[in-house]
C-alpha cells in the first residue's frame, strides 16, 4: 500500500510549480486526476515541443503518474461534473492566475460548501499586498523573493539561479502544506486553505541571505570575499559570487582541462577543522603552523592568495581526482557536474533519481525520479497521461456515469 493510497487529488495546476506539487503526491500513491480544458490542456504541453505531435518534455517531466479528464470548468455543463468531482475529491490543487476559480465560480466558500473536507491548496506569485494580482513566472520570483539580487558576482548584474526555486521550489512547499492539512483532518474532520506565495518559497530558500542583511548592522560580513578585497560594503546583502553560504570560506577553483571543458571545476571549503589536510594536500605544509596562515582569522584578509595556492594544486587534478584526493581527508569538495554526466551516471540510476520512462508518443526519455525515498512507499515513476486519455474513466469510475450520460456531456462539449 501506498502512503496516500485513497487520497483523491483534483489537479487543476498547470505549468510547474502546481503540476511539481501533484507528480510529488501522485508518487506517493495519492490518485491525482489532472483536469484540462478539451482540445486545448496544459499549455506546457506543447511548448519547447523537440518531437513534432508530441507531448513535451516540459509537460512529460513534470505530470508523472497522473490521470487526465478534460472538462470545460466553464460551461454548466462541464460545471456540474466539476462540482460532482469536488464532492468526491479530498484535496484540490490550483495555480491559475488571481481571481480565475472565483470567476469560473468555484471560490473557497463555494468549495467548503460542496465539501467540507476539502483540502483547496493555491500557489499565487504573492501573497496578499500591492502585487496580490500579478501573474508571476520563475524568473520573476526568483526577482522577487531575494534570490536574484543575492546571486550573481559583485559588481555585476543580479541573476537567476537554473535552479527552479520559485516553481519547483513553491511546490514543494505546498505539498507539504497539503500532506500537513491532511493529517490535520484526521483529528478535525475539516478541510482547510493552503496558500503558497511564490515569491514566499524563495525567501524562505533564502533566509541566510537574510540573515546577512540582519548581520550587516554589526559590521562587514567577514567570510565574504568582497571583505578579504577591501571592497567596503552597502546597505543591503550584496552579491556573494561563489562565496559558501557558511562560516567557511569555499569557492569555485579550475581543474585539470579547465581550458575546453566549461564543467572541469571543483567547490572547495575550506572547512577550519581540517586546514592542517589541505596545506599537505597542496603542497603547502609550512602553513599548518605559520602564524600568517595557521588561523581562520589570520587567513580572512587574504583569502585570493589562499583560494590561488589551492588552485594552482587543483588545475593538475581532474575535478573527479580532487574529489578522491580530498573526501578521505574530511576536505569538503565537489565536482561540478554537467547535466551530461548526471544523465550518465550509473548510481543516480540506480536509486531512481533518474528514470528511464517509455512514452507512446515519443519513445523513450529520461526524467528525475522522486528525490524523496520513502522506505514503505517506493516511488514509480509512470509516463504523464495523454490528454484526456482518462476522462471516461474517470467520469464512470468516480463519479458513476454512464455511457449515454458521458456521451451527451461530450456532444455538448463539456468534456
Ligand atoms: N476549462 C475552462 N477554462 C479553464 C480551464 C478549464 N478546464 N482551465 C483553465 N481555464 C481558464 C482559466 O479559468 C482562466 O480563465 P480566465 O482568465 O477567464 O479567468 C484561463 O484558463 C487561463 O488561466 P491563467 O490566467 O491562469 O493562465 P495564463 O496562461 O494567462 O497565466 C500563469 C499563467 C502561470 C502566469 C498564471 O496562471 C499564474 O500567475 N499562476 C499563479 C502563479 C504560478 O503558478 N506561476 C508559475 C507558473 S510556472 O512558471
Amino acid at each position: 500500500m501506498k502512503a496516500l493510497e485513497g487520497v483523491k487529488i483534483l489537479d487543476m495546476t498547470h505549468v510547474q510549480s502546481g503540476p511539481t506539487c501533484t507528480q510529488l503526491l501522485a508518487w506517493f500513491g495519492a490518485d491525482v486526476i489532472k483536469v484540462e480544458r478539451p482540445g486545448v490542456g496544459d499549455a506546457t504541453r506543447k511548448q519547447l515541443v523537440d518531437v513534432p505531435g508530441a507531448d513535451s518534455l516540459y509537460f512529460t517531466m513534470l505530470n508523472h503518474n497522473k490521470r487526465s479528464v478534460t472538462l470545460n470548468t466553464k460551461s454548466d455543463e462541464g460545471k456540474a461534473i466539476f462540482t460532482r468531482l469536488i464532492e468526491e475529491c479530498d484535496v484540490m490543487v490550483e495555480n491559475f492566475a488571481p481571481g480565475a476559480l472565483d470567476r469560473m465560480g468555484f471560490s473557497w466558500e463555494k468549495i467548503q460548501e460542496i465539501n467540507p473536507r476539502m483540502i483547496y491548496a493555491s500557489v499565487k506569485g504573492f501573497g496578499p499586498g500591492p502585487y496580490s494580482d500579478c501573474k508571476v513566472y520563475e524568473n520573476v520570483a526568483q526577482c522577487a523573493g531575494g534570490s536574484a539580487s543575492t546571486t550573481g558576482m559583485l559588481g555585476e548584474t543580479p541573476m537567476v539561479t537554473g535552479a527552479q526555486i520559485g516553481d519547483s521550489g513553491t511546490g514543494l512547499h505546498l505539498a507539504l502544506g497539503i500532506v500537513t492539512a491532511l493529517y490535520q483532518r484526521t483529528h478535525s474532520g475539516k478541510g482547510q486553505r493552503v496558500e503558497c506565495a511564490m515569491q514566499d518559497s524563495v525567501l524562505n530558500l533564502c533566509r541566510v541571505k537574510l540573515r546577512d542583511q540582519q548581520r550587516l548592522k554589526a559590521g562587514p560580513l567577514k567570510e565574504y570575499s568582497q571583505f578579504s578585497e577591501g571592497i567596503p560594503f552597502g546597505e543591503a546583502t550584496p552579491r556573494a559570487g561563489n562565496d559558501s553560504g557558511g562560516g567557511q570560506p569555499g569557492r569555485i577553483l579550475k581543474c585539470k582541462g579547465w581550458e575546453n571543458d566549461p564543467d572541469a571545476y571543483t567547490y572547495f571549503i575550506t572547512q577550519a577543522a581540517v586546514w592542517k589536510n589541505i596545506c599537505d594536500v597542496i603542497g603547502k605544509p609550512e602553513w599548518k603552523e605559520d602564524p600568517e596562515w595557521a588561523t581562520p582569522e589570520a587567513r580572512l584578509p587574504k583569502l585570493n592568495e589562499m583560494f590561488g595556492a589551492i588552485e594552482d594544486w587543483t588545475t593538475t587534478k581532474t575535478k573527479f581526482e580532487v574529489m578522491e584526493i580530498c573526501n578521505p581527508l574530511n576536505i569538503p569538495v565537489g565536482p561540478i557536474l554537467s547535466m551530461k554526466e548526471l544523465a550518465e551516471e550509473p548510481s543516480l540510476r540506480d536509486t531512481g533519481t533518474i528514470v528511464e520512462v517509455d512514452h507512446p508518443e515519443r519513445g523513450a526519455y529520461l526524467t528525475v525520479g522522486c528525490p524523496i525515498k520513502l522506505s514503505d512507499c517506493p516511488a514509480d515513476v509512470a509516463r504523464s497521461p495523454l490528454l484526456g486519455e482518462h476522462t471516461d474513466e474517470i467520469l464512470s469510475e468516480i463519479l458513476g456515469m454512464n455511457e449515454d450520460e458521458i456521451a451527451a456531456a461530450k456532444d455538448v462539449g463539456a468534456v
